[in-house]
């Protein structure tokens, strides 16, 4: 239909899994409940509620701490066999550290995960969904490097707990956004603006957070447990914005510094070398006698490299990007140093936040980047959606879903890429962080005036629902 192009009249692979996605802090509410601690979220929104747009915070959200039946059920009947949700890291260790254990932060998730399991749904677990404990914000955050040796102390306690249920972990879900939101623009926790260098540390500790834990699943673990372990990378797919070798090269400069920037090291080891050489030049001309971006030991590049068992997509939309050339030299910023401006293509409809237009294709051609960059031999698509402004009848996320899910779908049938399994963003509307409840990515509406937090399908949600029975994205495919 139209600039969607043509829907695919085949079927999924019986072995293909459709899910839905959330995250614990958009979702649980009870932020003090039980003996949970306090996360930097709770906080950063508490302390000044003018952070967010309409001004609401996520201590009640969907309220699913409580309401989690009313999920599973809701999961049921949409038909899913996967559930990508998180668990809260002061939820269990109130103030991130093993000192102390939150025993009803662990029953709770112990309690969930079994009735998941038992409703024939296979959980993936997101270890951390950004809610760092305030304490380890307090005591650096995202740019010390001790943080990653809590960060396994929690994930130890997790696998030791729910690893007999839980198959599929992704240990960090989409570390560009914490590290150039809330270490770089300053608009998510900690709210620090170091676009000069805290964004390069905060992805330094981040991956090493990451291999912390994964090597901790690899030796404790996995012999017993033998599930998989990885991270959880967004990013978009970037088309020169003009024929030129300039463009080109700028779409090839916004995907390293995007997607690069966290997956080479795991990947294929060591950050990408136009990073490298790039910010190594700007830095030196800058007066600097490093480089800006912190080098990994050799022992820490072994450390890294590898350490996944999949590769976790949240994928959204694409850019046009342009090489804007070297400039403004002298003032240390991550984004001259990636050198593009990005725009959209003209004809890409756009949602109702700013960043998100649908570009159905680029699913098709970023998983066929991801598979021949990286070989990770599976890939799930732990992210996919579309905002709109919460209405049952939502047409344009039909659309949208229809058409991403068809390039997923030539993706695996005729290009051979091994997607495992797609995770929708998002099974029900939910506190979309500083956008608050303005926005709304659910396939199912959450009525937020409501004590209740009545959950009513959406017309996506009925739709959906049919392509997971039948497989097929149209009234009939072929058999
Ligand atoms: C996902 O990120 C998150 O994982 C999820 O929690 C969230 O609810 C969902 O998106 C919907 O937003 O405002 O120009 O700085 C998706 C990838 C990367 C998209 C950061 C927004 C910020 C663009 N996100 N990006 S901008």
């Amino acid at each position: 239909p139209g600039i969607l192009g043509q829907i695919s009249n085949k079927k999924f692979p019986e072995s293909f899994q459709f899910g839905a996605a959330t995250a614990a802090y958009q979702i649980e509410g009870a932020w003090d409940e039980d003996g949970k601690g306090e996360s930097m979220w709770d906080r950063f929104i508490h302390e000044d509620p003018d952070r967010v747009k309409d001004r609401q915070n996520a201590d009640i959200a969907c309220d699913s701490y409580h309401k989690w039946r009313e999920d599973i059920e809701l999961l049921k009947e949409l038909g899913v066999t996967l559930y990508r949700f998180s668990v809260s890291w002061p939820r269990i260790l109130p103030n991130g550290t093993p000192n102390k254990i939150n025993q009803a932060g662990i029953d709770h998730y112990k309690t969930f995960i079994k009735a998941l399991k038992e409703a024939g749904i296979e959980p993936i677990v997101t270890l951390y969904h950004w809610d760092l404990p305030q304490h380890l914000l307090e005591l650096g955050g995202w740019l010390n490097e001790q943080i990653a040796d809590y960060f396994g102390e929690y994930a130890r306690i997790a696998f030791k707990n729910f690893g007999d249920d839980v198959k599929i972990w992704a240990t960090i879900n989409e570390p560009k956004s914490t590290c150039l939101i809330g270490y770089g623009a300053g608009d998510s926790p900690p709210g620090l603006k170091l676009v000069a260098d805290g964004v390069y540390q905060c992805a330094k500790v981040q991956l090493l957070a990451h291999a912390k834990a994964y090597h901790i699943y690899d030796d404790e673990f996995r012999a017993q447990q033998g599930g998989r372990i990885s991270l959880v990378l967004d990013t978009t797919y970037n088309e020169p914005a003009s024929d030129s070798d300039a463009d080109k090269f700028g779409a090839e400069l916004e995907t390293e510094f995007n997607l690069g920037w966290y997956a080479n090291p795991v990947y294929i080891g060591d950050w990408p070398e136009l990073m490298k050489t790039r910010i190594a030049n700007r830095s030196r001309q800058e007066g600097y006698s490093f480089s800006r971006l912190p080098e990994f030991t050799a022992e820490q590049l072994k450390y890294v490299n590898g350490t996944f068992d999949y590769f976790g997509l949240n994928m959204y939309t694409g850019l046009t990007a342009q090489y804007t050339g070297e400039f403004d030299i002298g003032e240390p910023n991550y984004y001259l140093d990636k050198g593009t401006s990005t725009s959209h293509g003209a004809d890409w409809t756009p949602s109702t936040v700013s960043w998100l237009y649908s570009y159905p294709v680029g699913m098709r051609k970023l998983l066929n980047l991801v598979w021949n960059k990286y070989n990770p031999g599976t890939i799930y698509v732990t992210e996919n959606g579309w905002a709109s402004d919460g209405s049952l009848n939502d047409q344009g996320r039909i659309d949208y879903l229809q058409a991403y899910l068809s390039n997923l779908l030539d993706a695996i049938l005729e290009d051979g890429v091994n997607v495992a399994g797609y995770t929708t963003w998002s099974l029900m509307d939910n506190f979309e962080w500083t956008e608050g409840y303005t926005q709304k990515f659910g396939i199912i509406h959450v009525d937020f005036d409501s004590p209740n937090r009545t959950r009513t399908f959406k017309e996506s949600g009925r739709w959906y629902q049919k392509v997971v029975a039948t497989r097929c994205l149209i009234d009939s495919c072929d058999e």
